[in-house]
């Protein structure tokens, strides 16, 4: 079995038997553990612009895994992360063209640190391992690992939206990330409207076409375009969610509740998660339908992100106000209409508390998939599961067949969707449950992994030669 090298901006070490990491990471580890392989990623640490950059990651052993870590100095972080990672690739995939901040100054960090990286993941990487290089960060790393004589299978997943051409375009650079993409053996998307925005792309620019499902010839390299999405560890989630009812803060939060019913969010703090659209249709629900006044509780949970970028500061600051505002003008002296807690949550107490809720709202504006969805589902007690409200625009819309849709956008929607789903009887609550757990079961984290891998590894007809690459171009 080939050894796998993943290769990804941030690098989650893994302490044998820690339970904070999430399925991603476990999945990846485990892969990694099977074949043998390297971890290759930024270190979390920076050094200042003046120190020399060392030419080699540092290696560190840890849970039967191998990591290769990079510093970086300062200004190179600020350019390739702060700068065009989170404030030009990230809000321009999410479709905020209003957001988007290019200056050439960021961009040239961005491929900076791309090729810093491939040219110290080279030298450590042998003829016959697979590379699997995770997310927006590193669109370019491919080209310069080929630049550098790399034959190896590489493979890229998207893990966030890949817009349509007429927002990819506003990317003064989209033509060389589109042929960094194209790179790579295999591209993975999350659902089929990336593939769809893909094909849309490729044709119109007239870089390349599809030449039947999945397999594509882009800028003349023959690849594979799939949709594959992530999924969480859903048997191990509900098996942790089903012993929750002894976690003390679970048990906290349900006496805090007095019998009222709980509605959910989860979210890192970020504007394409639509989380003042979900507090002022939460608004609205309460102004609509005075009976559920008192009794019931908006719980949003959302730790603090990327507090670096200024947009997220400003965000911050709005969000806290809105349900500020709300609560002032709705609460009783016994009782908040809105907890608003900007703090991580443990996983057994995260799978306890969606298993307490009634509705789970998941509401991005857009989201390449959407994992608490997925926990949402996987947590709920089969006999009386909750809902799940769930955005079209997540990609987890394309999987989850028995959630109510909505449309985050459309606020008064949203609050006749919260009633709805708190009214929801029980059989049609089952019945609902039990088609996303089906889906979620089979495809799970491992599924993806197995997939993923099984396209990147390739065949005969799956991964055509140079010589047959130049043929079909
Ligand atoms: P994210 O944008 O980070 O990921 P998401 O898929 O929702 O979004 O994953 C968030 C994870 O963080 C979940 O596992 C959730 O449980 C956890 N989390 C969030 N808030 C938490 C809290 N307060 N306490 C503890 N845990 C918390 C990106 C893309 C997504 C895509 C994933 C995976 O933006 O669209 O689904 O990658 O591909």
């Amino acid at each position: 079995m080939s050894r796998l090298i993943v290769v990804s901006n941030r690098v989650p070490m893994l302490k044998p038997g820690a339970q904070a990491a999430g399925g991603l990471a476990v999945a990846l580890s485990g892969a990694m553990q099977e074949r043998g392989g390297v971890w290759f990623g930024w270190s979390g640490r920076t050094i200042p612009d003046d120190a020399a950059q060392p030419e080699h990651p540092k290696t560190v052993e840890s849970g039967g895994l191998t990591y290769a870590l990079v510093d970086l100095k300062q200004r190179d972080l600020e350019e390739y992360y702060g700068g065009f990672s989170n404030r030009m690739l990230w809000p321009l995939f999410h479709y905020r063209m209003d957001l988007a901040d290019f200056t050439r100054v960021a961009l040239g960090g961005y491929y900076r640190v791309n090729k810093l990286f491939a040219r110290m993941l080279a030298p450590m990487v042998q003829p016959s391992d697979l590379v699997w290089v995770h997310d927006y960060h590193l669109i370019p790393m491919a080209a310069e690992l080929r630049a550098a004589g790399l034959k190896n299978r590489i493979g890229f997943y998207l893990h966030i939206p890949f817009p349509p051409p007429d927002i990819l375009t506003v990317l003064p650079n989209h033509a060389d990330i589109v042929r960094g993409l194209a790179a790579h053996d295999v591209i993975g998307f999350q659902t089929p409207l990336d593939v769809e925005n893909f094909e849309t792309y490729v044709r119109r620019e007239k870089v390349g076409r599809r030449l039947s499902a999945g397999r594509f010839v882009v800028h003349g390299r023959a690849i594979r375009v799939e949709a594959l999405p992530v999924g969480i560890e859903t048997k191990a989630f509900a098996e942790t969610a089903a012993a929750s009812g002894r976690n003390s803060l679970v048990r906290r939060m349900r006496e805090s509740m007095l019998g009222r019913k709980l509605i959910i969010g989860v979210d890192r703090l970020d504007y394409s998660k639509g989380i003042a659209e979900r507090i002022q249709a939460f608004e609205t629900f309460l102004t609509l339908d005075d009976s559920w006044r008192g009794r019931c509780t908006f719980l949003q949970v959302t730790p603090k992100s990327r507090e670096e970028v200024p947009e997220y500061a400003a965000m911050e600051r709005a969000v806290a106000e809105l349900a500020g505002r709300v609560n002032g003008a709705h609460a009783e002296l016994d009782w908040t209409p809105i907890r608003y807690v900007n703090r991580t949550v443990g996983r057994n107490a995260l799978a306890g508390l969606y298993r307490m809720a009634s509705v789970g709202l998941v509401t991005p504006l857009r989201d390449g998939m959407n994992l608490v969805a997925k926990e949402f589902v996987a947590a709920q007690d089969p006999e009386d599961p909750g809902v799940l409200l769930l955005s079209r625009f997540a990609g987890a819309a394309a999987e989850m067949d028995g959630a109510l849709l909505t449309n985050p956008y459309d606020v008064d929607g949203t609050a006749g969707a919260i009633a709805r789903a708190l009214d929801m009887p029980l059989d049609e609550r089952v019945d609902r449950w039990k088609r996303m757990f089906a889906r979620i079961s089979e495809h799970d984290v491992a599924w993806w992994r197995r997939s993923y891998l099984e396209a990147l590894e390739g065949d005969a007809e799956t991964s055509p030669t140079a010589d047959r690459l130049k043929a079909v171009s």
